[in-house]
């Protein structure tokens, strides 16, 4: 239980069907009975069909509401949710009211922290909790529901048991000082610690993909001026987001948009065309794009499929050398045998898409390649298993890898008890972080913040 009463909004601000207003705490029941009088005596978890009124009398909005007494609750408290009509109007008026009879405005992500503080969920769920609001896509939610489910959280617990185990059998030769730590017990330490260490870089493993999952990946289209870049980006899109012209030099700014591939989140870049600078803004525009082109995941390279190779393109290709690189070959309806020449370019090892931007052409082969080249490595790991840990997960799990690694080390070298142990109580430790056992304050303030007000 915490001190005192929460409210907030938890759908968005603005007009709707129904909004819903949510009240954690003590006084939480005590507050929707100052509104809806006989609430305090309702059968919890439960909807009500009230009028709500304000201290003077006056109508509120006809609402439905339900109480829920602590634990069986989302926060673990006593708690009200409030489902009324969804004019920002209505919900300003009910939060006052709320606020005058003693809540206070909640903070962002302070239901989810007052369940986690209350034991209904641990760091990892309610890390899960932010993903799963934040999903765009099917493999997204799938990641975040299993999280929430406790996937990644039992796969820590068993690990944590397991060591907890050895830590007794270590830390008991060291209290009855025996002269050893027995044989037997000694390889079964090695066979768990190397088994554990197997679990936990299998954990790792999901990292990266994690990473992908919930950051995204950049995509830049660059390339020599009018080779159809912002054609292929609106193609992309599937809208007329970027100006599309015969006059060589249309774009100049780096323009920005999410789309999605197999489930993975992609932030698509166009780019001012690449040639010589004519102007002060062209020559800022192409900064920008080289830029932007410095910093992706993977460069799409367009270049016409009716023009050669000029060498200012392949020294700028070139200069992208450090990054995953596709090379488009556009405009193929225009080229019959399609674009060969540019295929068969001096870039002829990069991979290569031909595509016209404008018949639609072979997007569908380029959505494959950019997918295959991103994330289908690491596609086939999240999918199996539905894990993926965030970077935070990730750095504590290496430090448990690390400790486990140096206990491996001492046990080679037969060291003392006490070493051992210390060993096996920070993996132990860091295991905790993941789950929020060991977590500090300030992590805790870090991953909270982050969430909407209202969850
Ligand atoms: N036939 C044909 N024309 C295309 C294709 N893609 C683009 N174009 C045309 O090529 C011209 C230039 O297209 P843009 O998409 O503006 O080219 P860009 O590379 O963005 O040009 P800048 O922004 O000036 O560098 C326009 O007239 C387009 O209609 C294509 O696949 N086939
Ligand atoms: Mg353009």
């Amino acid at each position: 239980m915490h001190g005192d009463t929460i409210v907030a909004l938890s759908t968005p601000p603005g007009s709707s069907g129904i909004a819903v207003i949510r009240i954690s705490g003590p006084d939480a029941i005590g507050i929707l009975d100052t509104m809806a009088p006989g609430a305090r005596a309702w059968k919890p978890r439960t909807l009500h069909n009230r009028v709500l009124r304000d201290t003077g009398g006056e109508m509120l909005d006809d609402v439905v509401a339900a109480v829920f007494h602590g634990p069986n609750s989302y926060t673990g408290e006593d708690a009200a949710e409030i489902s009324c009509h969804g004019s920002m109007q209505i919900v300003s008026a009910i939060i006052e009211e709320s606020i005058g009879v003693g809540a206070r405005l909640a903070e962002p992500g302070e239901f989810t922290r007052r369940a986690y503080l209350s034991g209904k969920l641990d760091l990892a769920q309610a890390e899960a909790v932010a993903d799963l609001i934040a999903s765009e896509t099917r493999l997204q939610s799938q990641v975040a529901l299993e999280h929430l489910g406790g996937g990644l959280s039992k796969r820590i617990t068993a690990i944590e048991e397991r060591l907890r185990a050895k830590l007794a059998l270590v830390e008991a030769s060291i209290d009855f000082s025996e002269e050893d730590i027995e044989a037997y017990t000694m390889a079964d330490l090695v066979a768990v610690s190397d088994e554990t260490r197997r679990e936990i870089s299998e954990l790792l493993e999901s990292e990266v993909a994690g990473g992908k999952l919930r950051h995204g990946m950049r995509i830049t289209i660059t390339g020599p001026r009018n080779a159809g870049k912002s054609s292929l980006y609106n193609a992309l899109l599937g809208e007329e987001r970027a100006i599309v012209s015969p006059l060589p030099g249309t774009t100049r700014d780096v323009l920005r948009e999410r789309i999605h591939i197999g489930g993975f989140t992609y932030y698509l870049e166009d780019t001012a065309g690449l040639a010589e600078a004519g102007c002060e803004i062209e020559s800022e525009g192409m900064r920008r794009g080289r830029e932007a082109a410095s910093a992706a995941d993977l460069i799409l390279f367009v270049v016409d499929a009716g023009e050669g190779w000029t060498c200012g393109a392949l020294e700028e290709l070139e200069s992208h050398a450090d990054r995953n690189r596709l090379l488009v070959v556009n405009k193929t309806d225009l080229v019959p045998g399609g674009g060969e020449a540019a295929a068969g370019s001096p870039a002829g090892e990069l991979r290569t898409v031909t595509v016209s931007a404008v018949s639609g052409e072979g997007l569908g082969r380029l959505r494959e390649k950019i997918f295959e080249f991103t994330a289908n490595g690491e596609v086939s790991g999240v999918s199996r298993e539905r894990i993926a840990l965030n970077i935070r997960q990730g750095m504590a799990l290496r430090r448990a890898e690390e400790a486990l690694e140096r206990l491996g080390r001492e046990l080679g070298m037969n060291s003392p008890a006490e070493i051992l142990s210390l060993e096996i109580r920070e993996a132990l430790d860091a295991c905790g972080e993941v789950t929020g056992r060991s977590a500090a304050e300030d992590i805790l303030e870090e991953i909270f913040s982050n969430f909407c007000i209202g969850k």
